[in-house]
């Protein structure tokens, strides 16, 4: 078993515990004297930077949220001068201006060097070649792994996103062994390389990482299968750093999140208050040019007990169920668009894309998903098409408590995005 930062990542609870709290006392004040607009909710919470003695005391601290960011675009809420901002990304958000994050030097070394941690667990070492296939305008995705992979002394290929066809050629071509896009666009990949007739066998790859958006088990399984790759699921957000926040050891049972750096809490999204599963909410411990104290980040998921066998002792959280503002309310039962994907995608015959649609008749809301079905089934029988149709509308009915009207689509019909995956049609909003 090998890490790339043994002590750290090994650390015994009780040392990673004073740690954090050592450092959580460090950024409240720094945040207090360096950021007017924590002083102001400070003031307004009638707490002191010398309140917070324990680590529980965070929750004294009141939240950060993500329109905090938004009222204070572009700057507002940077803690050091201009001229030791040494980077800038910015993530678009579907609505509205985009959410502003800054660096400092140090807070791109914590990075890179947090990025290595997480290549490193993967099994990312400096023989490897990296594709790393993500926007690389604003977005964190490609630089932050670039500069892990970097740090570990692989080579690496800021390939960007669009033309499929390119990419898979640069994978075989340069014997590329670890790549790392939205796992919506690896299956795309993987259809494409169908088409170029392709095998996993002719390429040099043995390890994926995944994420910027939800994804299910299921999903992994078929990337798995499509690349003869090991698949691990990466989360972040460019709040926090971007991707480096917590990531799949070798166990896939749950993702570390870095303790050293950034200190977690699972609330209830509505009241707010301490709960097992519910919102992620992070609190950064090192940062420098853009502290946050409980930021909440709309993400939905849990913490797992018990000790990991990896030999990590830094908490782990379960796989992201989606964001508080993707639950769908249908008919008075909360639906997860990754819910419905973890259901069709365990179905051999169902294609790699899919669409959940929500129309309203009348006053009732109503379900519908529109499935590509596999080439096989699609040039099959009438009575094969109808027996999954009727087999996944009761599957999803079962798993999800509300009907579901299934629509099954001829292959590689729905539209393909190079990076998140836009899943939810409203039709209400039309
Ligand atoms: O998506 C950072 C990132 C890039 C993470 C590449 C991993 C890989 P943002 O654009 O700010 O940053 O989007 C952050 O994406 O709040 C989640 O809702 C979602 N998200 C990120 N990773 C996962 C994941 C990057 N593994 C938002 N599973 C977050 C589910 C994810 N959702």
């Amino acid at each position: 078993m090998s890490f790339w930062d043994e002590k750290t990542e090994t650390m015994k609870p009780g040392a990673l515990e004073k740690l954090q709290l050592k450092r959580l006392k460090q950024v409240v004040s720094y945040c207090y004297s360096n950021v007017s607009f924590y002083r102001e909710k400070f003031r307004q919470a009638g707490i002191k930077p010398s309140d917070i003695k324990r680590l529980d005391d965070v929750e004294k601290i009141p939240y950060t949220t993500k329109r905090d960011l938004r009222d204070n675009y572009p700057f507002g809420m940077v803690a050091v001068p201009c001229s030791r901002i040494n980077r800038i990304h910015a993530s678009s958000g579907t609505t509205g201006k985009p959410t502003v994050v800054v660096y400092t030097r140090k807070d791109l070394d914590v990075w890179a060097d947090l990025m290595a941690r997480e290549l490193y667990m993967s099994g990312v070492r400096k023989k490897d070649t990296v594709q790393l296939i993500y926007n690389y305008a604003f977005f964190t995705g490609g630089f932050g792994f670039q500069q892990g992979a970097e740090k570990i002394g692989a080579a690496v290929i800021p390939a960007g996103v669009g033309n499929t066809r390119k990419q898979i050629q640069v994978m075989k071509d340069f014997n590329v062994s670890m790549f790392s896009s939205t796992p919506s666009y690896a299956l795309h990949l993987a259809e494409v390389m169908d088409e170029l007739n392709i095998k996993s066998g002719d390429l040099k790859l043995r390890v994926g990482v995944f994420g910027a958006e939800p994804w299910s088990e299921p999903m992994r399984k078929r990337i798995e299968k499509s690349f003869g790759i090991d698949a691990f699921d990466n989360y972040g957000l460019s709040e926090m750093c971007g991707p480096g926040v917590c990531m799949e050891c070798g166990e896939k049972d749950g993702m570390h999140v870095w303790g050293d750096h950034f200190l977690p809490e699972i609330v209830d999204p509505e009241s707010g208050e301490r709960a097992d599963g519910g919102e992620l909410v992070l609190t950064t411990l090192t940062k420098e040019a853009l502290p946050l104290l409980r930021y909440r980040t709309g993400d939905l998921t849990s913490f797992l007990d018990g000790v990991c066998s990896c030999g990590r002792t830094h908490r782990r959280i379960g796989r992201i169920k989606g964001r508080v503002d993707d639950m769908l309310i249908i008919r008075g039962v909360n639906v997860f668009p990754s819910h419905v994907e973890e259901i069709i995608m365990s179905f051999p015959e169902i294609g790699d894309s899919y669409q959940v649609i929500v129309s309203r008749e009348g006053q009732m809301d109503s379900l519908g998903v529109r499935i590509e079905v596999t080439p096989e089934i699609f040039t099959g029988s009438e009575v094969q098409l109808r027996d999954l149709r009727e087999r996944l509308g009761r599957e999803l009915c079962s798993g999800l408590d509300v009907s579901v009207d299934v629509e099954l689509v001829e292959p590689f019909t729905l539209e393909r995005s190079a990076g998140k995956a836009q899943r939810v049609v409203d039709l209400r909003k039309e």
